[in-house]
């Protein structure tokens, strides 16, 4: 019953798909309990060629996962188990980490912490159950800012254990690419200017791998867009005209329904938000999806093209779909021990002086060395550190998230996720679980979860040049 589907799937025509498939659907899980067998998935990281831009323009050299980028979906039920043999292919290390999954810290992906990095020509076998449905990815931690850069990155859904009402469950990867003329990937990764301001933001944005230019609807329809920012350091602002999306989960976890602010979908990298989208405009309609997040580089993503049918149905009173919620255990805030998270360093920064290799070193030594960010002082030359903070195991905590640079940090912890429960002061509305927060220039937020998860787990910026540039660090939970 394995299943790997293309990155875009008709819902209706998986659940009317055969007898075959509805069978499948009730195989006895949750009475096999934890002997239930792993469904077993290959994916093979290998360089490939890819048409992003499409003819007349020659295809581009990537790296992929099965040939194609972003590599296969994987879609398994809430609760299941699966058996990931990853081969290496590339001409270098390699290691996938599962962006939002709570997994064994031994499956985590991160090279050195938490395994050996897998060697060209061998192959990793990841195994682990899928506690949470939603929607997460997978993607190389083994010098991510190339790697991620490349091509290498595919969604990992996990669909509740109901069927969620909406007629179409529809995935976005999105990516940016840097193209030279030649649509050949510009060789400038890594460097000191990406490094320093807001990392590798690319000239051309990939929806599913390819340029998008239409997305085809139909009056009535309701949709469950999974939006992925697979980008390196590409910040989305998605403005859906004449439509009113809802948010209805965030980073995989579920969230109380609610409309964007400012009706902008704002996606840091790594983050994911599913939208429900109801189609409420007439048919033969023709609207625009623009991204205006950076001031001055607005574009148009695509264009929304409705069909000639008439509607599907009435959606005048349509209530939004609320999604069940994820098995995390609750923190208590009262008791929660509280600990002082915070970011220095980049362009137009304070920072003049950081903490590498165990010596207080000037900015000039940093830099000498790629590094020009910090975490509580410490720059990071690699994934393994000690811990900038231990925790004990199934006690609640706060982190206080301090970015006291002048640049948006997407921060992702590994192994949890947590609510963020307020933003320069002020309690959040949705107290969102996320695994990635996206913090402004200068912005605080708390973060509150129970460290239920033992290992040393990463807390890293996710704009990948920031975190090859030195914002990582380790937080152990013993
Ligand atoms: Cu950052």
């Amino acid at each position: 019953m394995s299943r790997i589907c293309l990155p875009t799937v008709d819902r209706r025509k998986l659940l009317l798909g055969g007898a075959s498939l509805a069978a499948a659907a009730w195989l006895p899980r949750s009475a096999l309990g934890a002997v239930t067998p792993a469904q077993e998935f290959t994916l093979a990281a290998a360089p490939a060629r890819a048409s992003l831009v499409g003819p007349p323009h020659p295809e581009t050299d990537v790296w992929c996962y099965n040939g194609s980028t972003p590599g296969p979906e994987i879609r398994v039920r809430q609760g299941e188990r699966i058996r990931v043999h990853v081969e290496n292919r590339l001409p270098e290390e390699t290691t996938v980490h599962w962006h939002g999954i709570r997994l064994p810290n031994a499956m985590d992906g991160v090279p050195h912490l938490t395994q050996k990095p897998i060697a060209p020509g061998e192959t990793f076998a990841y195994e682990f159950t899928c506690p949470d449905a939603g929607t997460f990815w997978y993607h190389p931690h083994q010098r991510s800012f190339v790697q991620v850069g490349r091509g290498l990155y595919g969604a990992l859904v996990v669909e509740e254990r109901e069927t969620v009402p909406v007629d179409r469950d529809v995935t976005w990867v999105l990516s940016d690419w840097r193209l030279l003329d030649d649509a050949s990937i510009s060789g400038d990764f890594g460097n000191m200017h990406d490094v320093s301001h807001n990392g590798r933001v690319g000239n051309t944005v990939t929806i599913n791998g390819r340029i998008p230019e239409t997305f085809a609807a139909r009056a009535g329809e309701r949709i469950r867009l999974r939006l992925i920012n697979g980008a390196n350091a590409r910040i989305f602002g998605l403005e859906f005209e004449g439509h009113r999306p809802q948010i209805i989960a965030l980073d995989g976890q579920p969230v109380e329904p609610h409309a964007p602010l400012n009706n902008r979908v704002v996606l840091g990298p790594a983050m994911r938000i599913d939208l429900l989208l109801d189609m409420t405009a007439q048919p033969g309609q023709r609207f625009c999806i623009v991204d205006t997040f950076y001031r001055g580089l607005e574009y148009k993503l695509l264009d929304l093209v409705y069909a000639d049918d008439a509607p599907l149905r009435d959606l005048a009173n349509a209530t939004p779909v609320r999604l069940p919620d994820n098995p995390l255990p609750e923190p208590n805030l009262e008791s929660a021990q509280r600990h002082q998270v915070t970011l220095g360093g980049g362009m137009m920064g304070s920072m003049r002086t950081a903490i590498l290799d165990g010596q207080q070193v000037d900015i000039r030594t940093l830099m000498h060395n790629g590094l020009v960010w910090a975490i509580n002082g410490v720059a990071a030359k690699g994934h393994v550190h000690e811990p900038l903070l231990t925790l004990e195991r199934n006690r609640p905590y706060i982190l206080e998230l301090v970015n006291d640079t002048m640049w948006h940090h997407p921060v992702h912890l590994h192994g949890h996720s947590f609510r963020v429960i307020s933003r320069d002061g002020k309690p959040t509305r949705y107290r969102e679980w996320q695994d990635t927060v996206l913090l402004s220039r200068q912005e605080r937020a708390e973060i509150a979860f129970v460290a239920d998860n033992p290992g040393d787990w990463m807390i890293h910026c996710h704009i990948l040049e920031h975190q090859a540039g030195g914002m990582m660090g380790v937080i152990r939970v013993t």
